[in-house]
């Protein structure tokens, strides 16, 4: 449950490796209008560098917006009238959508920067009219303009909608900045089908597929969760249980907390299923100009109101679909159910001999009573033994379903905002939660603790090489996806990753026991950070060039308790590019992608990357002293000694024997006899032309101080990603 890992026989060429992307916008919509050729030097955003969207947060009113957001839930508008004349069903679905992209593995999805406006996550199967939900909000979005972003608007809609109805909350933290172009760096899977294609399902046991491929957490392309008529359409609610632990789990969620979510989700609002499904038209990203942004035109009668197709199943859940209730519950485990079909053709339930009390108002009639229903993925928390036993427990206990239902959706919905010291606003609550990773704040140390305890670990015996592994074990685990991970709290100490093969435990301990014995009252974190600044002024001594190694101190030590150990195993790398490590484990991807993929989620650019590795592998910083792109014979001095070797044209590269592509061996072209081992995450600094156009900036000649400048930059910005205490 790495980052990246195996487990997908299907859409995979190239002997089960897949490439890093999969399937991207371009291959969905080869027709989009390609405005990347705007911005080839990556994501444009209209707001420009100097926009603080934090001070432009802080300066909302926001119990104005909230008031807004409240009136606009009973201001149906023509062009999508609302369901019972409330919206809030809506805007819950928009916002749980946007959230419940988010995963684990690498912490990308989530709704930390309004990803759902674009493609291909605008024009999800499983996403279908959220784009009016999200155009019902755009006056409000106009009106408060950029001090509210779209993200922060979603996530807030779908609070208002609840509160709006009864229905509880435990808070709302501000603080999503929005981007504005898709994200290119996300595998959202290799298929090239949509999950209303008839396309496999990721977990098929008759199929040899028991767990889902990662990093993915839905069941099928175009679905956030899993299929509501259950596996690959097939209305067995036991299996549709399998399905449904296993997606939720890759969100963070305990099964607890899925039954609460799903349950309090579905306390409201309707499917949609009143029409033929075969008379939709296109999804936004492949509509029609005239729609203006709007996907899913139906050509059945007035194509809206009552007669609207989403998903193709038809009903509400509870008699009672705008306020908050007791009600689900009770329906779903008093009553027994049959299989019907919608008048869309979609497998649902429904139950036998309902009361006429029990009976839902038709969305567009309060006068008339229709039967409800349940999806084939709510039975799963009636049939399931270990599902229906929370579902009896939320229902004996009403309290407690309202605090879990409260807490998972705060959960949900904020769990990609890192630490609490991001979020914004007024409605922040006080308690820390485990989830959040919470650090205790951090002193400065002044500049005389700083130069003391830097001569100490100087005279500590510990190498070049230790130090500046240990500082990276620390910082590396960052990932700007959902700002997890970094060296602030000193987590490299605890279970799990002070035990992560990737670190080397018994060189970590080691070092982590020198320092803590050196530190005197600065924090672990900072040590080790302080640690890699004087292992890089060492490196540099003698070689003839040095710059200074900024340090910036303010830490703080995050103790056991404070730390989700379970919550932190899938971030541990199965490969490290920067240490040249790779794991037991068959990656998915080539190593080199990999390399990209962490890269990507420490937020370098491709020079930064560069460098960082050129450097890596001179100070000795490969993982258990391999000797595979050490091309230096003046181990642990900060040189361009990496790419003057690799450009060298006497050396011939050949693969090693038996190393299956993963070994390679340079030999002098005239005289023979190895020279220098490498691994893919070497060579391919010399084979892939972008990267050896950086790479040769800094084997050339008057670039010694570029580079060792490129390189503490580099370095010092994976130090500081996650201090947020800073900007
Ligand atoms: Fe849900 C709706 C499915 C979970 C919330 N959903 C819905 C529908 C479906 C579903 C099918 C319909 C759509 C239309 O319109 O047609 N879900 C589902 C599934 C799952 C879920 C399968 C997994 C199990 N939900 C959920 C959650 C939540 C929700 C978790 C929250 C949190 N939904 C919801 C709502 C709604 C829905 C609120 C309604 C909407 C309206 O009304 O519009």
């Amino acid at each position: 449950t790495g980052s990246i890992e195996g487990g997908c026989p299907m859409g995979q060429g190239n002997g089960g490796v897949r490439s890093l992307l999969g399937r991207t916008n371009r291959d969905w919509w080869p027709e989009m209008l390609a405005t990347e050729v705007l911005n080839p030097n990556g994501p444009s955003n209209p707001m420009g560098e100097d926009f603080d969207y934090a001070e432009a947060f802080n300066a909302l009113d926001y119990h104005a917006v909230k008031a807004d957001l409240t009136a606009l839930m009973t201001d149906s508008q023509p062009w999508w009238p609302a369901d019972y004349g409330h919206y809030g069903p809506f805007f819950i679905r928009m916002a749980w959508h946007a959230a419940g992209t988010y995963r684990t593995a690498d912490g990308r999805g989530g709704a930390n920067s309004g990803q759902q406006r674009f493609a291909p996550l605008d024009s999800w199967p499983d996403n279908g009219n959220l784009d009016k939900a999200r155009r019902l909000l755009w006056p409000i979005k106009q009106k408060y303009g950029r001090n509210l972003s779209w993200a922060d608007l979603f996530i807030m809609a779908g609070n208002v909608a609840i509160e709006s109805m009864g229905g509880p909350t435990f808070g709302f933290g501000g603080g999503r900045a929005d981007v504005f172009e898709p994200e290119r760096d996300i595998y959202w899977g290799s298929e090239d089908k949509w999950v209303n294609e008839g396309v496999q399902t990721r977990i098929a046991p008759e199929h040899g597929m028991h767990e889902l491929e990662g990093p993915l957490a839905s069941i099928q392309m175009g679905l956030i969760y899993v299929n509501p008529e259950g596996p690959g359409g097939n209305p067995d609610p036991l299996q549709s249980a399998r399905d449904i632990k296993a997606t939720f789990e890759r969100m963070a969620m305990s099964h607890e907390e899925t039954v609460a979510l799903t349950a309090g989700g579905h306390t409201f609002g309707k499917a949609h299923g009143n029409g033929d499904p075969a008379l939709l038209g296109g999804a936004p990203s492949a509509a029609d100009l005239t729609a203006q942004g709007f996907g899913w035109v139906s050509q059945h009668e007035s194509g809206v109101g009552e007669h609207t197709v989403t998903s193709g199943l038809e009903g509400s859940w509870v008699n009672t679909p705008t306020q908050w209730s007791e009600n689900y519950f009770r329906l779903l485990l008093d009553y027994e159910y049959e299989l019907v079909r919608s008048p869309a053709g979609a497998q649902q339930w429904q139950p036998i001999n309902q009361r006429e009390e029990d009976m839902a108002p038709a969305a567009w009639d309060p006068d008339k009573k229709v039967p409800t229903m349940m999806t084939t993925a709510d039975m799963a928390l009636r049939e399931d033994p270990e599902l229906r036993a929370i579902s009896e427990r939320f229902r004996a206990d009403h309290e407690a379903f309202k605090d879990a239902w409260a807490r998972a959706w705060f959960k949900l919905t904020h769990r990609d905002m890192g630490p609490k010291i991001r979020y914004l606003g007024p409605e922040v609550p006080a308690e820390d939660l485990i989830w959040q990773d919470p650090i205790p704040a951090g002193t400065r140390p002044s500049d005389a603790d700083v130069a003391a305890l830097k001569a100490k670990i100087r005279d500590s015996g510990l190498t070049v090489s230790q130090l500046v592994k240990t500082a990276w074990a620390s910082a590396s685990t960052y990932r700007k996806s959902d700002h997890r991970g970094g060296a602030n709290g000193a987590r490299v100490a605890l279970a799990p990753q002070k035990d992560w093969d990737v670190n080397e435990p018994e060189m970590l301990a080691k070092v982590i026991g020198t320092l803590g014995g050196l530190r005197g009252g600065m924090s672990l974190a900072d040590a080790i950070v302080l640690g890699g600044v004087v292992g890089l002024e060492m490196a540099m001594e003698g070689t003839g060039y040095s710059v200074a190694v900024p340090f910036t101190g303010g830490r703080g030590d995050a103790t056991a308790d404070q730390t989700d150990a379970d919550s932190f195993a899938p971030m541990e790398p199965e490969a490290d590019a920067f240490r040249n490590y790779v794991g037991k484990k068959k990656l998915a991807v080539k190593v080199e992608e990999m390399m990209l993929d962490r890269a990507s989620l420490l937020g370098l650019s491709v020079p930064e990357m560069v460098v960082l590795i050129g450097g890596l592998r001179v100070l000795g910083a490969n993982h258990g002293e391999r000797s595979h792109g050490h091309f230096t014979k003046r181990s642990g001095k900060l040189t361009n000694d990496f790419f003057v070797n690799l450009y060298d044209m006497t050396n011939v590269w050949a693969v090693a024997e038996d190393s299956d592509g993963e070994e390679y061996v340079a030999t002098d072209r005239k005289e023979g006899g190895e020279k220098w081992r490498a691994t893919r995450a070497d060579l391919i600094f010399g084979s892939n032309s972008e990267l050896r156009a950086v790479g040769e900036i800094y084997a050339e000649n008057g670039h010694q101080v570029k580079f060792l400048e490129d390189f503490v930059k580099a370095w010092t910005k994976v130090m500081n990603a996650d201090r947020f205490d800073l900007s």
